[in-house]
């Protein structure tokens, strides 16, 4: 019989009659183990024989009911037969097939969220996904896909699982996330289908290094300066996020004592009055350098340096640069 098929109605009738009506007038169904699913999901009719559903029986949850009936007559004494009754549930596709997305290796999944670094490898695997169907067969053979336009894609490790791999180069400073669509369909006719999400968050790496708009500047300064004057502010800017991107200043050493700078903002300074009779021209570097650190060590020591070409001329003019 069929799996859900509604109780009673004369065409969801499932069994047979095991004798026939004119020799039987009582039918009783035997005790033993499956009695009580037997009792609570159907009902013989004693004086026909028609064994019929009163719930609606769930084949993942029973699969099969085996029972005795039992046929009395009223002679004296009683003659009786028995016939076993196997009662096969035939499945339904009533069970859309669900997916469960786990972590693998060492990218963190959790709360449908993977943290995937922006620097793995094209072919990277980044999540596990599992599927389950509780039908049978057809019915609960699953196929998983992803849907839409992203640099993911499934491979089947097995039946039931799949590797989420990457299609493509990541890059945290074009897209910073990506929401996975995984739709999973089962070959029942008709099929079911859901879907599921996960989030990648491309975690940043420090793969950029800070730049000066330009290499070389030059700076025209009044001499008889007052001590600590500005001279210049230079600013270097870095396509990373949080610390990757935070900027360190310093100047070359060959100024110390000459000039300083703020680390945080780029602002040169004279230390003291510069004399044009003295000298007339400074020329020195300044370092910008990110904060970045290597992630997982999968790097070894991304802190870069960019030089900045600077030179600074003292003169009565003001500064034209
Ligand atoms: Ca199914
Ligand atoms: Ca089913
Ligand atoms: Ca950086
Ligand atoms: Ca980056």
């Amino acid at each position: 019989m069929a799996e859900n098929a509604l109780p009673e109605p004369p065409s969801s009738r499932c069994a047979r009659r095991t004798a026939t009506p004119a020799s039987t007038d009582r039918w009783s169904t035997s005790s033993g183990a499956a009695t009580e699913s037997v009792r609570r999901l159907l009902r013989l009719d004693e004086a026909t024989g028609w064994l019929s559903v009163l719930h609606r029986i769930d084949r993942e949850e029973v699969a099969q009911l085996r029972f005795t009936v039992t046929a009395r007559d009223r002679g004296q004494p009683p003659r009786t037969d028995r016939a076993t009754v196997v009662l096969v549930v035939r499945d339904e596709n009533d069970n859309v097939p669900v997916v469960e997305i786990r972590k693998i290796g060492r990218i963190l999944v959790r709360d449908g969220v993977a943290l995937v670094p922006e620097n793995v490898l094209v072919d990277t695997p980044v999540a596990l996904v599992q599927v389950s169907d509780r039908d049978q067969g057809e019915n609960g053979a699953v196929t998983c896909t992803v849907v839409g336009d992203v640099p993911f894609t499934l491979k089947p490790a097995g039946e039931t699982k799949y590797f989420l791999h990457t299609s493509a180069l990541l890059d945290y400073e074009a897209t910073k996330e990506y929401s996975v669509t995984i739709v999973a369909v089962d070959s029942g006719s008709p099929s079911l289908s859901s879907n599921s999400s996960l989030m990648v968050r491309v975690v940043d790496i420090n793969d950029h290094t800070p730049t000066f708009a330009q290499a070389v500047v030059e700076v025209h300064f009044a001499e008889n300066n007052q001590p600590g004057e500005r001279v210049v502010t230079v600013v270097a800017a870095d396509s990373d996020s949080g610390k990757n991107a935070e900027i360190v200043y310093s100047l070359d050493p060959s100024v110390t004592g000459l000039f300083y700078i703020d680390a945080d903002n780029g602002d040169i300074r004279a230390t003291g009055v510069l004399d044009r009779e003295v000298r007339e021209r400074y020329e020195f570097q300044v370092i910008a350098r990110d904060k970045g650190f290597p992630s997982l060590g999968q790097t070894n020591g991304w802190i870069e340096s960019t030089y900045y070409h600077t030179s600074f001329n003292c003169s009565k003019g003001l500064m034209i640069s």
